[in-house]
């Protein structure tokens, strides 16, 4: 497989798009050719979904089912689909909650460990055509992504792949292709599903087997019914896992990945950790990564829990430490027996919403050219006059990702006379989004220095705000 290290990339300012070539991997399967694409430079690029994906900053994360009723986190398979109950559910609820929090996309748990489908499926019982609810009509996915298309959201689904109910789980050959059916029903029947998220928990089923799970043939079939989509997992192909749900990326965060070491979702040790926490500078394949994490200590509602929401503070920090650091956030918030989201955890979303549009309101350098000079091979330096003092507290930082990112290494300084420079910031990656917090200081002259980069800087976008 071709690797491009740092020191043996041309000269890149005035260089354009002019390859974009799709290469077969060495494995020559499908899945993996259709991820990689390489820039002008022969490193990996964006594709169109993961560009989208990744400018959307934010979806809302919906974990909803039978753990809701049972009080518990994760089901054992057991339960009876008449526990299914929701007196008030309303889908739109939720997006118009959504959509105020500023998110883009929303996520369901169509399918989680319990087995419980959340759609009439074929392939098992263990659904709400058994459930009380709307009397056994019902259909929370359809519910869903008609909310979705309505107000304007892109609409994701999780498909557990363990299935503690399924008799078949652990019989590998025959889950796969049960596993498969219900994927197919929820990638045909539903119009345009934008993210598909493929968990990496795998336990034992009801007879105490383990599966083995076919990655390859599943990534490829979601990509033949759905070729728009985004495939997560930790391994992608599409976007990968972070690492952590605490809601925090690397400091360092590279978009691009060695596919080989985090080669199916579940893989586990310190170097598969550093790989979905940081990616990897040299990374064949462009998989950026998603910061999953819930608004309150559970994944599902809980109302012991209703005490513990986020604060709006807390969820501006996690943007910070997630979108701010070359991520996505995909913030959880799930609803209530009542099949309503709680008022709560609205309030805290749109109180973030708000917090962050007033943060943004205001950037100092509007108006102002930013002019970049190349001080070496790697390393390029930008000034911008404010034309007056002002207090800046935030920075945010930009590299042009659909021509890959490079910035390995960053300073920011200020001055007042042109002459003496004073450190505010400094960091590693920059990639699609870097938000820098600082103490207000009162500033006039804004220098931006990339130090060390993995291939000729194009030009970073700055902002400053109070
Ligand atoms: C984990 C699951 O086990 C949790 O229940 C939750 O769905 C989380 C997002 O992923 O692996």
């Amino acid at each position: 497989m071709f690797r491009m290290r740092p020191g043996h990339d041309p000269g890149y300012i005035l260089s354009v798009l002019t390859r974009r070539s799709f290469l077969m991997a060495a494995t020559g399967s499908l899945t993996a050719s259709r991820w990689i694409r390489l820039g002008a430079q022969n490193r990996p690029v964006p594709s169109r979904a993961q560009l989208d994906w990744q400018r959307d900053e934010l979806a809302v994360f919906v974990h909803f089912g039978v753990n809701t009723f049972t009080d518990r986190e994760w089901g054992d398979g057991t339960e009876d689909p008449a526990i299914f109950n929701p007196s008030r559910l309303d889908v739109r609820q939720w997006a118009r909650a959504a959509k105020a929090g500023g998110a883009r996309a929303m996520i369901l748990t169509a399918k989680h460990h319990d087995g419980f489908c959340l759609w009439p499926t074929k392939t098992t019982g263990h659904s709400v055509a058994n459930s009380p609810w709307r009397d056994g009509r019902g259909n929370v996915v359809r519910e869903f992504v008609d909310a979705c298309r309505e107000h304007d959201l892109k609409a994701g689904l999780y498909l557990s792949p363990w299935d503690r109910n399924a008799k078949v789980y652990g019989d590998s050959p025959r889950y796969n292709e049960f596993y498969r059916a219900q994927l197919t029903e929820l990638l045909t029947q539903y119009g345009r599903i934008d993210e598909v998220w493929f968990d990496g928990a795998n336990g034992e089923g009801p007879n105490g087997k383990k599966q083995i799970y076919d990655w390859p043939k599943t990534w490829d079939l979601t990509l033949k019914l759905q070729p728009e989509a985004v495939i997560f997992s930790d391994a992608g192909p599409g976007v990968r896992w972070i690492g952590n749900e605490n809601g925090v990326a690397g400091e360092t965060n590279w978009s691009t990945v060695d596919p080989a070491v985090v080669p199916v979702p579940g893989a586990s040790g310190p170097a598969v950790t550093k790989m979905l926490r940081e990616g990897d500078p040299n990374g064949s394949v462009w998989r950026p990564g998603e910061t999953d994490v819930s608004i309150r200590p559970g994944w599902f509602n809980h109302p012991a829990e209703d005490a513990r929401v986020r604060t709006v503070e807390n969820l501006v920090s996690l943007y910070f430490t997630s979108v701010g650091r070359n991520s996505k956030l995909l913030l959880n918030v799930p609803p209530t027996r009542d099949g309503l989201l709680h008022d709560i955890d609205v309030e805290r979303l749109t109180g973030m919403r708000a917090t962050l549009d007033e943060l943004f309101k205001n950037d100092l350098t509007r108006g102002r050219a930013l002019k970049w000079r190349k001080t070496g091979g790697h390393s390029a330096t930008a000034e911008v006059d404010l034309g007056r003092t002002a207090a800046i507290a935030i920075a945010d930082l930009g590299e042009q990702i659909e021509h890959g990112q490079s910035v390995a290494r960053y300073i920011l300084e200020h001055s007042s006379d042109g002459a003496n420079w004073l450190p505010l910031s400094h960091g590693t990656t920059i990639g699609y989004r870097k938000l820098d917090r600082f103490a207000p200081t009162l500033v006039r002259r804004v220098r931006l220095t990339i130090s060390d980069a993995i291939a000729t800087p194009r030009p970073v976008s700055l902002g400053l705000y109070a």
